[in-house]
């Protein structure tokens, strides 16, 4: 297997790198140059027609594409340790906040970074900042839910880590990394923030 990667702040390659590490899974790295517009090149497109990153390469050639699909497919492949829940709640419960997480805060943090974030500029011809910037009260907002259900539990789906967390981490790093950091008031997303960001995965 081959992970095509791109290193972090991109958050979804940082997803696979984060789960492989948390199941001791080796994956060897290519990585694929943003800066160098790699991705859009004929044979990344061959491997994956929407040219992004990550897509893993199994050993008889066959490409598998975005992060989540990715991650179940190490999931099926090395059950140990699950992460995506092993009770008919568990699974539930994990996908209810990946699905949270990619659609409240995902999708307004990449509003905001594709409209409105200095980096985008050059390679985004039509941009609508006004858009952009009504985003951010959704992304604060959708915070401020992890947060709430964070005081029941040590981990966003339950008492132990699961792809949801990952998911979650990657989103609320990158978010911070174009400007839009988590408030101070949010006490019990910030000390999920430190314990998560103290587990070696998160430095894969
Ligand atoms: N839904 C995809 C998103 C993949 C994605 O947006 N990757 C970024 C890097 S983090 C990328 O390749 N961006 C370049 C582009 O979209 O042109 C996934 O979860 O893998």
């Amino acid at each position: 297997m081959i992970l095509y990667d791109t290193p972090s702040p991109a958050p979804n390659p940082r997803r696979v790198r984060m789960f492989a590490a948390e199941k001791g899974i080796n994956l060897p790295l290519q990585p694929v140059s943003l800066m160098a517009r790699e991705h859009k090149s004929a044979e990344h497109l061959a491997r994956n027609p929407l040219g992004q990153a990550p897509v893993l390469e199994l050993d008889d050639g066959t490409t598998i594409s975005e992060s989540v699909a990715i991650c179940r497919y190490l999931e099926a492949a090395y059950p140990e340790i699950p992460l995506f829940g092993v009770s008919a709640l568990e699974i539930a419960q994990i996908e209810m906040w990946i699905r949270r997480t990619e659609f409240t805060l995902g999708g307004p943090v990449r509003n905001y970074w594709v409209n409105v974030h200095p980096f985008t500029a050059q390679v985004v011809p039509e941009r609508f900042e006004e858009f952009g910037n009504a985003n951010v009260p959704h992304a604060m907002a959708a915070m401020g839910v992890f947060d709430a259900a964070l005081t029941h539990s040590k981990f966003i789906a339950g008492e132990g880590i699961s792809m949801a967390d990952i998911v979650l981490l990657s989103t609320i790093d990158f978010a911070a990394f174009i400007g839009l950091a988590m408030p101070e008031s949010l006490t019990n997303l910030r000390r999920w923030h430190d314990d998560m960001s103290a587990r070696p995965s998160a430095r894969a």
